[in-house]
């Protein structure tokens, strides 16, 4: 299981550097960042053989590969929703990087509130047996919105899943006032980028 691991591990420092380049490229080109920030994890032997079990996946490693997606996990957290969509382009469209899946929880947002934008790529680790496609999934949201999901994260497992509806409605409310931040940010941000001397 380590050795199997290992590889989405490999995986998520290749999507890692792509970041990076992207923003120092971006600094040193605009001298502007468009990632706050990254954070990253391999899935806990332990959570993905409760993910497994959940599923029904059968306990073979080639099972596990083709169903469980998320075992490699990188989040992007961006200032705007603009950059969201500017770093999945440029993350997206390189040439080894190839598109599984995509979800826009943010063109339509999940009915509690949750907004990202995901993907499933596979990219290539060059092992000593030879190259392997490992599956990552890339998680692009502003800080408003991660911001929310975190709260709301906790809020989901103190109350073991089981939510109540009060909350519920509350945590709607403020997803709906993350996405309004949004939007007002993204048109300061538009017009301050319009008034910049050249
Ligand atoms: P963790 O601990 O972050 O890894 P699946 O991944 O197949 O079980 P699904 O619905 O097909 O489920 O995947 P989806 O919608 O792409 O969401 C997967 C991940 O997105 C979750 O991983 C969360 O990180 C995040 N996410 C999705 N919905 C919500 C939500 O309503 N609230 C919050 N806070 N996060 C969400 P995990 O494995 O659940 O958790």
């Amino acid at each position: 299981m380590q050795r199997f691991l290992l590889q989405y591990e490999f995986g998520l420092r290749e999507i890692d550097t792509k970041l990076s380049i992207l923003r120092d490229e971006f600094l040193e080109l605009h001298d502007y960042n468009p990632i706050e920030h990254v954070s990253s994890r391999v899935k806990s032997p332990e959570s993905l053989i409760e993910k497994i079990d959940r599923k029904g996946v059968a306990h073979d490693l080639d099972a596990i590969r083709t169903s469980i997606t998320d075992i490699a996990g990188i989040r992007v957290t961006c200032a705007f929703t603009s950059d969201v969509y500017r770093l999945f382009d440029l993350l997206t469209r390189q040439d080894d990087v190839t598109v599984q899946t995509v979800k826009d929880y943010i063109a339509a947002p999940k009915a509690n509130g949750y907004q990202s934008l995901h993907a499933i790529v596979t990219v290539p680790v060059f092992l000593s047996s030879g190259p392997v496609e490992v599956p990552v999934e890339v998680q692009f949201r502003t800080i408003a919105m991660d911001f929310w999901a975190s709260l709301e994260h906790k809020i989901y497992y103190k109350y073991d899943k089981a939510v109540p509806e009060t909350l519920i409605a509350e945590l709607q409310e403020a997803a709906a006032t993350a996405a309004e931040m949004d939007a007002k940010m993204e048109r300061l941000h538009s017009q301050i980028r319009g008034a910049r001397p050249r």
